[in-house]
């Protein structure tokens, strides 16, 4: 009878132990951590490692149906798997004391494994968040059971005199040990978030502190009619709050824009050069409308926006290091970008320095690049995905070739070379929407960056191809707007699109996914029209 109650007992007290231990580790490492390097703490490192090798079809799914909080979904994924091992445990350790204790440091071991392995890992110290959280957590989990499996000390006497050991158990040990621990692991997690947070000041005031020149070569004025007036419609420059985001970065980088450093070097370069963020302030800005593009974007999807950049025209530091295109005889054929967390992004030096305005920005509509979106530096060459152009947080340029060296995404079977497919997306009407009978205002936008819009047209259910008025073009490197006064008839209808790029050629028909180079074909809405 009483063994029966004891285990009812023990069994959630054992979980119980586990998760407290699960607990206690996370909280130690989030304060290591804050010392050592807030993305080697134990979630970062497995979430970026587990980031890293995820199949590319089930990424491209994640980022379909989790959007921008496939991170956080990602990370509560890991959360609650650990949980679940903890509680395990916990559970092994009422039995197995010690092999409770060890399963504790080999998920230490996993997550300093991870840590060690990151590309931007920066030496054995970052080892230490999850190696110092572990052995708390074991040895907590080990005096905790400990607790539970046997009698207080004073009754210890008694009970191995009546050979009934293990029949006790330590009630009071186990409470005060367990709200003990609860209560340091909730302050030293706290205390780790609090100095993480301080850690980035330096980075924040260095934001706050930059006072972006007046570009040398300003953008013209967007010409009237850029925007169009319909409602529900993009708006034509996308506020910086409303830029989407696309990487792989569970902790945002913050860099401090005073001790960021460019490098530029490797083949061809002659006179190999270090930047810093003065020196790029202090050169001639130019100031540029682009659209970017995300090579993930689904047609019709929300993975596009576009901003007014200001920065440093790109070939011209690359000219000045001595660098050539390949049409001028030059070795180097890719440029590789690197970015403080390790990412590699690979484009053609020649998209780089054929005149279009590559740009390394330091500006996004007026501000400062926002820590989401790059700060301080990041690369922009129009007329490129994102991901072979589009650089965050970029410290490290080389140049070399595209036989020689195979970037991230490339390695995870995308594009070497990925310019972006002539695109079309319908804002207004909404998919399933509802309206009345009557003009309905079909409008949109389409892109087809660094060639530019020439024409729109829609098409009702299997009606003829009409032409679209296109809104004024601010230049080839952005999207353009659109719209057609549809006479909407009742009943169900389908509406769908296509741009022609200038030059004619019209954006296909052919659907295809987003791997390995962009998403193809055709978007359109079915509505209900009363
Ligand atoms: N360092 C870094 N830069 C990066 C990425 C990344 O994961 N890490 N993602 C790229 C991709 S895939 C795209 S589409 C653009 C998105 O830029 P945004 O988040 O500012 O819109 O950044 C590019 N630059
Ligand atoms: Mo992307």
């Amino acid at each position: 009878m009483t063994t029966s109650a004891k285990l009812w007992v023990r069994l959630p007290l054992g979980a119980l132990s586990g998760l407290l231990a699960g607990f206690a580790a996370l909280a130690v490492a989030e304060l290591v951590s804050a010392a050592v390097r807030p993305q080697a703490g134990p979630l970062t490192a497995v979430g970026g490692a587990a980031i890293d090798r995820t199949p590319t079809p089930v990424k491209d799914w994640a980022i379909r149906h989790f959007g921008e909080d496939d991170k956080l979904v990602l990370q509560l994924g890991i959360l609650a798997t650990l949980a679940a091992l903890a509680i395990v445990l916990g559970v092994v350790a009422l039995r197995f004391r010690r092999v409770g204790a060890a399963g504790v440091l080999i998920f230490g071991v996993i997550g300093a494994t991870a840590a060690l392995t990151r590309p931007d890992s920066t030496g054995f110290t970052d080892a230490l968040p999850s190696v110092v959280g572990a052995v708390v957590a074991a040895v907590l989990l080990y005096y905790l059971i400990g607790r539970l499996t046997r009698p207080p000390r004073a009754d210890r006497a008694t009970a191995d005199a009546d050979s009934d050991r293990g029949a006790g158990w330590d009630r009071r040990g186990f409470v005060i040990g367990a709200s003990a621990a609860a209560v340091a692991s909730l302050g030293v997690g706290a205390l780790g978030r609090y100095l993480t947070g301080n850690a980035s000041q330096a980075a924040v005031e260095s934001r706050n502190a930059v006072r972006l020149p007046a570009p040398a070569s300003p953008a013209p004025p967007l010409p009237a009619g850029t925007q169009l007036k319909v409602p529900g419609i993009s708006r034509f420059t996308t506020p910086n709050k409303a830029f989407y985001r696309v990487d792989t970065a569970l902790v945002v980088p913050k860099v401090d824009a005073d001790t960021w450093r460019l490098r530029i070097h490797g083949r061809g370069v002659a006179r190999p050069v270090t930047l810093t963020f003065e020196d790029l302030l202090r050169r001639e800005l130019i100031e540029r409308d682009i659209t970017l593009t995300c090579v993930s974007n689904e047609v019709g999807g929300p993975y596009v926006g576009n901003a007014r950049w200001l920065g440093v025209r790109l070939a011209d530091v690359l000219a000045e290091a001595g660098v050539r295109p390949p049409s001028k005889g030059g070795p180097a054929d890719q440029l590789v970008a690197r970015s403080v967390d390790g990412m590699t992004l690979g484009s053609p030096v020649e998209a780089a320095m054929d005149g279009r305005d590559a740009m390394l920005a330091v500006g996004m509509n007026g501000q400062p690049l926002p820590f989401i979106h790059g700060f301080p530096v990041r690369m922009l060459i129009p007329g490129l995905y994102g991901y072979v152009s589009a650089c965050k947080w970029i410290e490290d340029i080389e140049l070399t070739t595209f036989a020689d060296y195979d970037p991230y995404w490339v390695k995870r079977s995308w594009a070497r070379r990925a310019p972006i497919k002539t695109q079309s997306r319908i804002d207004v009407p909404k998919p399933l929407s509802r309206s009345k009978a009557g003009t309905v205002m079909v409008a949109g936008v389409a892109w087809a960056q660094h060639r530019g819009i020439d024409r729109v047209q829609v098409q009702v259910d299997d009606g003829p191809w009409r032409d679209a008025d296109l809104a004024t073009e601010a230049n080839i490197d952005t999207w353009r707007q659109w719209s057609f006064p549809w006479k909407a008839t009742p009943g169900s209808h389908t509406l769908t699109v296509r741009a022609t790029e200038r030059g004619g050629q019209v954006q296909t028909e052919k659907r295809t996914g987003t791997v390995p180079d962009g998403a193809s074909g055709w978007p359109s809405v079915v509505v209900t029209i009363d």
